[in-house]
């Protein structure tokens, strides 16, 4: 339980440097390194920024822009900290989907990094922000950098409740329309003392990194949040490729790395040009984690991946397994603070080895703001991800589908995931997607959109090796009839695959 009154900056930030790590290191970036104390002051003097040229009044909004940078996470901070509302945006959006944020959630200021200028100014003429912006990591004389050179090293934190909302997260656009989902200054600490409490036994000594964007929880959590909830350090990376997330493990020496499958999958077979002893444990969340990967990981680099499924709406992960728990193929179990099961086609709760709808309680959940699709997603207390999956006799919770990915041909459910799974154990494919496509006698197909090795050629021949590839690997019913050879996937900025976008082809 947390006190009724509560200000999380307060809580992650201003307490560890009373608490003994005034002097510890905080956040690592490409041309910062910041301790605890160095970051307090940043933040406190964005916040007198926030409050006495911006003007801003607790409960303002502040829609936030930048790459992962210690600039990034300090905005992120000194906003909450001013009793303001985070409305963090992927560095990839344009213009036109800045605006809908903008629009949808009010803004009613931005911070924004300079190099991320244009497609925010493009927003702000479609849609005016009040209080205007201010950018960082900027020289110029209305950079944030030169207000905040003029302010105090030390704010008076607001008053916050523990229940005054404190973000405002969009959902990367999976289905192409974005929603806000609302979280208050307790959740951010409910989720900083579940997952890295229960699952990665997080000590003051652990340094994290990854790819995630601070934009999105799933990164903001693992790249800030935890860190800074347990004294720890982390180290924020503006580019990202596989070949300089394996190099910047061995150069910081980081112990908790956090990325998507996709990621682990490209940096299995680079692992070994890299001195990775220091990491302990690698977290994939952000897709689900096909097995192949998982293994490819292990047989890498000798480390168990922690696999685990989050939602924006739920703030983040909350099925997982970590060390003897694992069971390779299932997520895991809910974690300690939630409660799951599976919700059957008539809406009853279903037992083991059913396919059906994932359905999760707990301490936090989703708000949307002002979203008629809230009915959708809360029904009776229970959180509807989305997901389809099943439970075993043990309680582990196997992914099945995105319940819009289950495709029904000839009276078969078939998961498309499963089938990409299956893919991509085969040596020549590197990514794939695979969606249902219409199709008179047997109502859908199996449609699979396949990328290759460089250099490979995408033959009839190689497509046929594909489909019995598949068919030896799982159910033959379940292969793909129809194979489209393809250069890339469409992702989103998270990096999950738009499988809505496969299918709007599919359908023609
Ligand atoms: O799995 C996800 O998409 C996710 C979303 C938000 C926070 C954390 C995670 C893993």
């Amino acid at each position: 339980s947390y006190p009724d009154r509560l200000n999380c900056a307060v809580e992650l930030l201003d307490k560890m440097v009373a608490g003994g790590h005034a002097q510890s290191p905080a956040i690592h970036g490409a041309d910062a390194s910041w301790t605890y104390q160095q970051l307090l002051e940043k933040v406190d003097r964005i916040a007198h920024v926030l409050k006495d040229d911006l003007k801003l009044v607790p409960g303002n909004r502040v829609l936030l822009r930048g790459a992962n940078n210690p600039m990034m996470a300090a905005c992120v901070l000194a906003v909450w900290k001013a009793g303001c509302i985070a409305v963090p945006t992927m560095p990839l959006l344009r213009a036109k989907e800045l605006a809908t944020i903008i629009d949808l959630a009010k803004v009613d200021a931005v911070l924004c990094a300079d190099d991320l200028k244009e497609e925010i100014a493009g927003a702000m003429a479609k849609s005016p922000v009040p209080a205007g912006a201010l950018y960082f990591n900027a020289a110029g004389a209305d950079a944030l950098e030169a207000l905040m050179a003029a302010k105090p090293a030390s704010f008076d934190a607001v008053d916050t409740s523990a229940e005054d909302v404190c973000i405002i997260g969009f959902t990367s656009g999976t289905t192409g329309r974005p929603k806000g989902t609302m979280h208050f200054h307790r959740d951010i600490m409910v989720i900083c003392d579940c997952f890295p409490r229960s699952m990665l036994k997080v000590q003051a000594s652990d340094i994290f990194i990854g790819t995630p964007p601070l934009a999105f929880t799933f990164g903001l959590g693992g790249l800030l949040l935890f860190p800074l909830r347990y004294g720890a350090c982390a180290v924020l990376l503006e580019k990202m490729t596989p070949a300089l997330l394996l190099a910047a493990i061995a150069r910081y020496r980081a112990t908790i790395c956090f990325t998507a499958p996709t990621f682990y999958r490209q940096m299995a077979p680079l692992a070994h040009e890299h001195d990775l002893s220091s990491l302990t444990r690698t977290v994939s969340a952000g897709e689900a984690l096909p097995l192949a990967t998982r293994i490819s990981w292990q047989q890498a680099t000798g480390l168990a991946m922690i696999d685990g499924i989050g939602a924006t709406e739920m703030l983040h992960i909350f099925i997982s397994a970590a060390g003897d728990d694992i069971r390779p193929g299932a997520t895991g179990k809910p974690i300690p603070g939630y409660q799951a099961c599976i919700i059957d086609e008539n809406g009853e709760q279903a037992g083991p080895g059913v396919t059906g709808r994932l359905a999760v309680k707990g301490p936090t959940g989703c708000r949307y703001l002002a979203d008629p699709r809230q009915a959708d997603y809360v029904h009776n207390g229970w959180n509807l991800t989305g997901d389809a999956y099943q439970v075993d006799a043990d309680g582990y919770y196997w992914y099945q589908a995105r319940t819009d990915d289950m495709i029904i041909s000839a009276g078969y459910n078939i998961a498309g995931p499963e089938v990409e799974d299956a893919l991509l154990l085969h040596p020549l494919v590197t990514e794939c997607g695979v969606v249902g496509c219409p199709d008179e006698e047997r109502g859908q197909v199996v449609l699979a959109y396949v990328v290759l090795k460089a250099g490979t050629e995408g033959t009839p021949e190689l497509a046929k090796e594909l489909q019995d590839f598949v068919k030896r690997t799982v159910a033959p019913y379940k292969y793909p009839r129809k194979i489209e050879f393809r250069s890339s996937l469409p992702r989103t900025g998270t990096g999950k695959l738009q499988r809505f976008v496969l299918r709007q082809e599919a359908t023609g």
